[in-house]
């Protein structure tokens, strides 16, 4: 069996995991350069400063994945390359860089996904006040239409936000990414009305001022998926309860950040959980949020198990000491891919894209030059197994892109997990294929049909 007609194989990364460049052609600081300064915030003092060094490698970097047969490409822009400050005066240096890898993606066949924020907000605008401003949502709209006025003669497909659980809740909750903060958690939630109302308003730029007919979506975090024990209609229900549970800490919840996006409202239940806690909300604020989506991104790695427990209510299954983990220590559970996609189809009924998956392992070359990446290889089968399931019974699933192209800047956790299909020798800036890499452009070119 393989996947649908038009499906998309792909693979993504972000602008601060891979471009370094930090200080070239200038770039503006980003809260991430500011954060890995701090002592103890990265794991051995790492930073994105040179990472991949893909801005000067981009080209290298095309005719790999054109080596590959990827369809597609996900890649973030850099905020504060294009505008230093946030705001105010266009970087053209930087503008550049996103039309020379445009034009390089198209030229090699590969279609461009590009998203506006992966979490590398500038330094400057968090200076004035960052997301908490009331402003934000609108230095973010303008940005937009910086790069949609560049891009959307070529680019069609366009993302808001990756993750925005988990820059908000690491970001300004915990304080594990940058900006380190720990604020209180009215603050958190103004925030994540703002950072909601700046995808609104990107929505309707993206519209309003694409030169093709764009396609847009939204990349959530979704991970632990609860899975159901067994496919009993009580397991099940536990389970998607438990999924959808406004209750759910800021960083791991679903409806909060995807019910006000979709279905222009904040769920009942997290209205009743954070009644203290609220931020001031305009009135047309949730107009604004909830504008017409072409398809969701799903980010999807692990999973949690749930059953009814005995008086009905979910109860979590305890994950056996003994259970396959990936380096990061995050458990191997492939159904979490089928689930997740299952249960946003119910619950949202829009197409959904798995906009990354993918698995952390301490890769090495071997003496044969070569990177052996069994487990990977496994990981991926097992989860893309699953993805044809949710295809074979009706889930409107577009495409599927592995995370990541290159071993890269894995944030507090600096380069101990290789996340890569190819390995990056970071001090020769070596790329090396993995045997993934290898095994992935046969399911490519097979459609699946090799999985
Ligand atoms: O590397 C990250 C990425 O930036 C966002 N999604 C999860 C990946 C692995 O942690």
């Amino acid at each position: 069996m393989t996947f649908p007609k038009n499906f998309v194989w792909g693979a993504a990364t972000s602008a601060y995991q891979i471009e370094g460049a930090a200080g070239d052609d200038g770039r503006g600081p980003s809260i991430w350069d500011e954060f890995c300064r701090r002592p103890g915030a990265v794991l051995q003092r790492a930073s994105g400063a040179i990472a991949c060094d893909h801005y000067h490698l981009y080209l290298q970097d095309i005719a790999l994945m054109q080596g590959l047969g990827l369809q597609s490409y996900r890649f973030s822009i850099s905020w504060s390359r294009v505008l230093p400050c946030g705001m105010g005066a266009v970087n053209e240096d930087g503008l550049d860089f996103y039309d020379r890898l445009t034009d390089g993606l198209l030229a090699a066949g590969i279609t461009p996904y590009a998203t506006l924020y992966h979490w590398d907000y500038p330094l400057a605008l968090h200076r004035f006040g960052g997301w908490l401003h009331r402003e934000s949502s609108d230095w973010f709209a303008r940005y937009a239409e910086v790069i949609v006025d560049r891009l959307s003669d070529r680019v069609r497909h366009w993302f808001t936000f990756n993750e925005p659980q988990i820059f908000v809740g690491f970001g300004y909750q915990d304080g594990s990414h940058a900006p380190g903060e720990k604020l209180e958690l009215s603050k958190v939630l103004t925030i994540g009305h703002n950072v909601l109302l700046a995808h609104g308003k990107a929505v309707q730029v993206i519209r309003s001022r694409s030169k093709i007919m764009p396609s847009i979506g939204y990349a959530l975090s979704v991970s632990p998926v609860a899975v159901p024990a067994t496919e009993t209609d009580q397991d099940i229900q536990s389970a998607r309860q438990t999924f959808f549970a406004a209750s759910r800490p800021l960083s791991r919840n679903n409806s909060w950040w995807t019910d006000p996006v979709v279905l222009g409202r904040y769920p009942e239940d997290g209205l009743a959980f954070f009644e203290k806690d609220l931020p001031p909300m305009g009135k047309d604020d949730l107009r604004t949020i909830c504008q017409p989506l072409d398809l969701l991104g799903l980010n999807v790695y692990f999973g949690e198990t749930y059953r009814a427990g005995a008086d009905g209510t979910p109860e979590v299954v305890p994950c056996a000491p003994e259970h396959e983990r990936t380096s990061f220590n995050w458990p191997v559970v492939p159904e979490s891919l089928y689930w997740a996609s299952r249960f946003y189809w119910e619950r949202y009924g829009l197409p959904i894209i798995i906009s990354e998956n993918g698995m952390a392992a301490h890769d090495t070359v071997s003496p044969d030059g070569c990177v052996h990446d069994g487990q990977r290889i496994d990981f991926l089968r097992r989860y893309l197994t699953q993805l044809q399931r949710a295809c074979s019974e009706g889930v409107d699933m577009r495409g599927y892109f592995v995370w990541s192209l290159l071993d890269n800047f894995e944030w507090a956790e600096g380069y101990t997990q290789q996340f890569g299909i190819v390995h990056i020798d970071y001090a020769s800036q070596q790329r090396t294929l993995k045997d993934s890499a290898l095994w992935y452009k046969e399911v490519i070119a097979a459609n699946g049909a090799v999985v």
